[in-house]
């Protein structure tokens, strides 16, 4: 039931088309990643290079009364020990900035090393630079800092509801913003008509990212050109070079060269601007030597931005028939100690806009209270604000169906947006491009016989059997934009992406892109659209990313935005191409454009199939320049900038089928259903395994993971066998399914994939676990779903 993979990149097949777009082409990048041969951040080595070890708090609230670098800096191999006071005296503008306003914002003051404060467990306090990397941790073990604790909190009810020394002074309740989304009157009105009301209250815990690599920067600063190179480990190398340059800085951005080598993983977590690898650079440029600074695994947990962490109520407003009426959501969003970049878009804008989920609701409001707490910064995790607002209002359709004793399908069927409907303006404020809802929810209730196993799930009660059904309905906003739209909401970057598709003088195509990949196997399907466009083998194309020297501007990866955006680019850009071809093969062949056929990179004369020129044999003439079109300039390129008019919107129907041990709360995942709908797919295979993977971290925050912070604000789960990822053990045979709705606005028709599967599948398992659990009188169960948590459920105790 998969898709097969082929050997090697597929034949072109025509119509001006490689026929590459659309195969399960093997990943071109795995061989050197599976050998060994990928080069990552660690693995580069200057000469004369230096290592970083930053000293951390271990409070998780205090004022710092002193710090003793002297018995550090004078250890053997020790180069220099540099406290926050020293970069505030260097005069750099020592800020890592928020790239997300939001009306009434408390910003507080964030730099690179901590001078008054420490606000949460693992803050930078001082940076030690040795000749190894042990000597530099070593050292740390010597700084002496005395701290004079506050009282901490990390809840972010408590945080804003108990009165406690404030986070920063800034904001003396602590919170950071109070955004509303939605009529509350409208909404009022609706709750007031309404035959039922249900409600839940529910939390959504913080998830640590885990990627494989934990992050990484060597900064090598040039003193005879006042230049910056950093290789970091980066899913937006020109955004960290926007960050870094005026804010952090002082340098412009023609000074700083960021290059993301491979990057082992990210999932949202190497989005942001971090104070570490500004504070790696600032050394190198103390130093005038390389510096190289590598997170151990607990400094990533401690210290890679968190997800979630929201504490909601939710309500739906419904009629006996199952009309939807309104939806009405509170939530404590928890930011953590400091505002990380896009910390304020992720529970606001990204969380409340999707809460209308596939229904038609004509009335919705959301308040969120953004609270700052003594822990690691939170931010966009996979999924960002669009998981926890789908998990809200799948949870709320499910309180809604027992209430009104409906089955859960079937309320969602009569709400569902009907496709005539497209685009669909929701009441909470975004316009839905494409969808066919009802297709994907039936296709994946016909992989498990719905009605048939709702009869079997009753039978089995009779024998004190409890299996559940779980649906997660989706509906993501993927892409980000357009800039325009972002810049009204607050953003501090654009939502475009760019690229260049050059063809050289062999024929061979290079197209460099502004994304950068962690994983998501952009060589491969970028390859594919742009041979695709230019009737060529993927094999005629290289893929470049990662390096602003070399890709002048773009965006980065993040938003399930690459194919939409940075495919979008390069389809545009190869098009463009494509038609300065047609013109030099016009020229040469004597007649006109309109008399040309494109096929297989072929231009044919329509009716002399024999008077052709071939589009590679046109890149050796264009670079020639000896027979070009009067007023054409020589070279086969184009730089694209492409700016949407629209998010895509990816959506689906994942079911889970679960069986619940009453007496141990164990669950057994027995089936596990994903039909995607991610527009045009350009290679099934990488969508597949974008899918497993999405599943099996919707499964993981599900089922085992969470953050814990004991009652000092120490966090507990700070290495991998203290913090339960899912093993492939515990996970199910997944059966994947597509339908495909293109999306109109984009020039290839692609929605995004990259987070679809993670939004899904949380809501699917709880909603599956909640459902064997009906006898029990559970309405709803916090993630994650321990088997204590199951168990204590089965017996009352909630
Ligand atoms: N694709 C496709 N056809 C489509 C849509 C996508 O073939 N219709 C392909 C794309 O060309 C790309 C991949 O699927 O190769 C994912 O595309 P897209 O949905 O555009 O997502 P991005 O490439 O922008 O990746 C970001 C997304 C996010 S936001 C997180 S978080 C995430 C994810 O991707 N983190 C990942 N997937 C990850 N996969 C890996 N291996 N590692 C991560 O850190």
């Amino acid at each position: 039931d998969t898709n097969e993979a082929t050997e090697s990149a597929t034949e072109p097949d025509g119509d001006g088309s490689g026929g590459t777009f659309g195969s399960a082409i093997k990943r071109g990048e795995d061989v050197p990643l599976l050998t060994g041969d990928g080069e990552y951040t660690d693995d580069i080595s200057l000469r004369g290079m230096t290592h970083l070890a930053i000293c951390r708090s271990d409070h998780a609230h205090a004022r710092i009364e002193s710090i003793d670098t002297s018995d550090a800096a004078a250890m053997d191999g020790v180069i220099a020990v540099y406290t926050g006071e020293d970069v505030v005296e260097s005069g750099v503008p020592n800020t890592i900035p928020t790239a997300w306003d939001l009306p009434g914002l408390v910003q507080p003051q964030y730099r690179m090393l901590a001078t008054d404060k420490v606000r949460y467990e693992g803050t930078g306090i001082a940076a030690v630079i040795a000749e190894t990397p042990h000597a530099a941790h070593d050292a740390l073990e010597r700084i002496t800092v005395e701290y004079e604790p506050l009282e901490h909190v990390t809840d972010p009810v408590e945080a804003v509801e108990r009165d406690v020394p404030p986070v920063h002074d800034e904001a003396a309740d602590n919170v950071a913003f109070d955004f509303e989304l939605g009529e509350v009157d409208a909404t009022d009105e609706a709750f007031a008509d309404a035959d039922r009301v249900a409600s839940v209250d529910l939390r959504q815990p913080r998830i640590i990212p885990n990627a494989m690599e934990p992050r990484a920067a060597l900064a090598d600063w040039e003193n005879a050109t006042g230049k910056l190179r950093l290789w970091m480990t980066s899913q937006n190398p020109h955004l960290h070079r926007m960050l870094l340059s005026a804010g952090t800085l002082g340098l412009p951005e023609n000074k700083i060269q960021v290059i993301a080598p491979e990057v082992g993983g990210g999932f949202g977590s190497k989005i942001y601007h971090y104070p570490d690898e500004a504070v790696t650079a600032w050394c190198s440029m103390q130093l005038g030597r390389p510096v190289k600074w590598q997170a151990t695994r607990s400094e990533s947990y401690l210290t890679d931005c968190h997800g979630r962490d929201h504490v909601t109520t939710g309500e739906i407003a419904l009629d006996d028939d199952g009309t939807i009426r309104g939806v009405r959501v509170e939530t404590h969003a928890g930011l953590g100690a400091q505002l990380s970049q896009f910390g304020t878009a992720t529970p606001s804008y990204l969380y409340t806009t999707v809460l209308s989920g596939q229904y038609t609701i004509p009335a919705i409001h959301c308040r969120v209270i953004g609270a700052f707490t003594n822990t690691t910064p939170v931010d966009a995790y996979r999924g960002a604000g669009r998981a926890e607002g789908i998990y809200v209002i799948e949870r709320l359709v499910d309180v809604g169906a027992r209430e009104l004793g409906i089955d859960p399908a079937e309320l969602r069927r009569r709400n569902l947006v009907p496709p005539d409907e497209f685009p669909y303006e929701s009441a909470a404020a975004l316009v839905y491009d494409s969808g066919e809802y009802e297709r994907a929810m039936d296709l994946a209730l016909d992989h498990i016989d719905y009605d048939e196993l709702r009869e079997r799930q009753r039978e089995l009660r009779d024998e004190d059997r409890y299996i559940g059904i779980g649906i997660g309905n989706f509906v993501e906003s993927a892409g980000l934009s357009p800039s325009g739209l972002a810049g009204d909401l607050g953003a501090q970057a654009g939502g475009w992406e760019s690229s260049i598709v050059r063809f050289d003088s062999t024929g061979s195509v290079t197209v460099l892109a502004g994304t950068a990949d962690q994983g998501q196997g952009h060589r491969t399907t970028y390859a594919q659209i742009a041979a695709e466009e230019l009737g060529l083998s993927v094999d005629d194309v290289d893929v470049v990313e990662g390096d602003t020297d070399r890709i002048p501007q773009g965006m980065g990866t993040y938003g399930s935005r690459s194919a939409s955006v940075g495919g979008g680019s390069i389809a545009r850009g190869a098009r463009e191409v494509r038609e300065k071809a047609r013109r030099i093969a016009a020229h040469q062949l004597e007649t006109s454009v309109d008399d040309l056929e494109f096929e297989d990179g072929e231009f044919r004369v329509t009716g002399a199939p024999d008077r052709s020129l071939h589009i590679q044999t046109i890149a050796h003439e264009a670079y020639l320049g000896h027979d070009l079109p009067e007023g054409m300039d020589p070279g086969l390129e184009e730089t694209n900038f492409y700016d949407p008019e629209n998010f895509t919107y990816p959506f689906g129907t994942h079911v889970a089928v679960v069986e619940v041990d009453p007496e141990t709360g164990e669950i057994e995942i027995e089936r596990y259903i994903a039909v995607d709908d991610c527009g045009e797919i350009i290679n099934p295979m990488i969508v597949e395994g974008q899918v497993h993977g999405g599943i099996a971290q919707g499964i993981g925050a599900a089922l085992y993971e969470g953050a814990v912070y004991d009652d000092n604000g120490h966090l507990q789960t700070r290495r991998m066998d203290e913090y339960a990822v899912p093993h492939s053990t515990q996970l199910p045979e997944f059966k994947t399914d597509n339908t495909v709705t293109p999306s109109p606005h984009n020039p290839i028709g692609v929605k995004g994939v990259g987070e679809s599967a993670t939004i899904a599948a949380t809501p699917t398992m709880v909603s599956a676990v909640v459902d064997a659990l009906e006898p029990f009188g559970v309405d709803h169960l916090d993630m994650p779903l321990t088997p204590e948590s199951v168990w204590r459920a089965t017996e009352g105790d909630q």
